[in-house]
């Protein structure tokens, strides 16, 4: 097990060459926004704050901006495409299923932040733009990454709208469950092609001086039996975590494939959400429909003689099929939902940490198998 601390001292982060604020919206392209909102408020426990579609001027795309805590997300349709996002958006949808579009980073200065983005080798896709109403002013600039993914930078210091110039305040589907299910977005990862990992981790080394982490899939975990290769980015902050993985040629089909395959292509793989209370997160999701990977009862039989004591006896964790894992600097809990969509594409993993900053390198095998059961059954092995 590894693990990584901050020891960024204050001298090097005050000259932090693109100084982020944290993650704005992972935004989606979904077939049907409606639908995908109210999934998002009744499986998920999130909660519907703004809006925009026909009935507010937008005629192209319906969107719904959810949020849990400082987690964000934008869940977008088309209604009927005429500019070239709409097609973008019309074409993503029907060639990558539901996916991921924008992994947004709130920055403080969205200019500077392109300008060193480009000047470092990133691909444009939007130059930096002004957007205003009553709330205040949004500056937006957006670049590329792998696959047909893109970042925009979302500069909103003063902006107090429900989210951007555009958007009406919309009432909640329904009232967010009890137990508030999560509270922020830990971690974004991408699956790129094979051989193309260290690209990616190079382009956010220079683009946006992340750093690696020290939590990484090598060769040898690879072949014997992950199938998959990857490395971890993040800010000198830790805010935003992009860990990238690439197919490795094993004794298995990579579950890395399977997703290159029906996504057609590199994306979004998984988004990490964090929760201070993973049994009733993992108890009020089950109610509401969401399916979680399942773990084997022999992981519980050993889990306590390596993880030791955690919050939550290793009975709980057993009948919720919760993993743990533990480094130097603590522990964390976590748990894998199955893709929540028909491709075997996008999922969801729910964590717990206490101390640990790690990935949960513990139970990557357990997690792979559990994986790899799964695409048995999609005869995708
Ligand atoms: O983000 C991570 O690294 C962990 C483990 O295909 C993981 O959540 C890594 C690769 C993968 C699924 C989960
Ligand atoms: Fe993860």
């Amino acid at each position: 097990m590894t693990q990584t601390t901050d020891h960024t001292p204050d001298t090097a982060r005050q000259a932090d060459p693109f100084p982020v604020k944290g993650m704005d919206a992972v935004v989606f392209a979904v077939g049907n926004a409606k639908q995908a909102a109210h999934y998002y408020s009744t499986a998920f426990g999130m909660k519907l704050v703004a809006y925009s579609g026909p009935e507010n001027g937008s005629r192209e795309t319906a969107s719904y901006v959810l949020t849990n805590g400082s987690a964000r997300f934008v869940l977008t349709s088309v209604i009927k495409a005429t500019t070239p996002w709409g097609h973008f958006l019309a074409e993503h949808v029907a060639e990558h299923g539901d996916g991921v579009v924008d992994l947004a980073i709130e920055v403080p200065d969205a200019r500077a932040a392109f300008a060193y983005a480009v000047e470092h080798g990133a691909r444009p896709v939007t130059e930096p733009h002004e957007l205003k109403d009553e709330n205040g002013t949004v500056v937006l600039a957006a670049i590329a990454t792998y696959g047909k993914t893109r970042h925009t930078l979302v500069e909103r210091t003063g902006y107090d709208g429900p989210y951007l110039p555009g958007y009406a305040a919309a009432a909640p589907i329904v009232e967010p469950p009890a137990h508030r299910t999560f509270q922020a977005v830990d971690h974004c990862v991408g699956n790129v092609e094979l051989g193309r990992m260290n690209e990616w981790v190079g382009f956010y080394n220079k683009v946006m001086g992340f750093t690696n982490m020290k939590e990484f899939v090598g060769d040898d975990i690879a072949t014997e039996y992950s199938a998959l290769m990857s490395k971890v980015v993040a800010d000198g902050t830790l805010k935003v975590k992009f860990p990238i993985n690439e197919p490795a040629i094993a004794k298995k089909k990579s579950q890395i494939d399977e997703y290159l395959e029906f996504y057609g292509g590199a994306g979004v793989q998984h988004i990490a959400l964090n929760t201070n209370d993973i049994v009733e997160t993992v108890r009020t999701m089950r109610a509401a429909g969401v399916q979680f990977l399942d773990t084997p009862d022999s992981y519980y039989d050993t889990l306590g003689e390596w993880v030791g004591d955690t919050r939550v006896p290793v009975d709980t964790l057993r009948e919720l099929k919760i993993l743990a894992d533990r480094d130097e600097d603590g522990y964390l809990l976590q748990i894998f939902t199955k893709p929540v969509q028909d491709r075997p594409t996008v999922f969801f993993e729910m964590i717990e940490r206490h101390g640990s900053m790690g990935f949960g390198k513990g139970n990557f095998k357990a997690l792979f198998e559990a994986i790899e059961r799964e695409q048995e059954k999609r005869g995708n092995l």
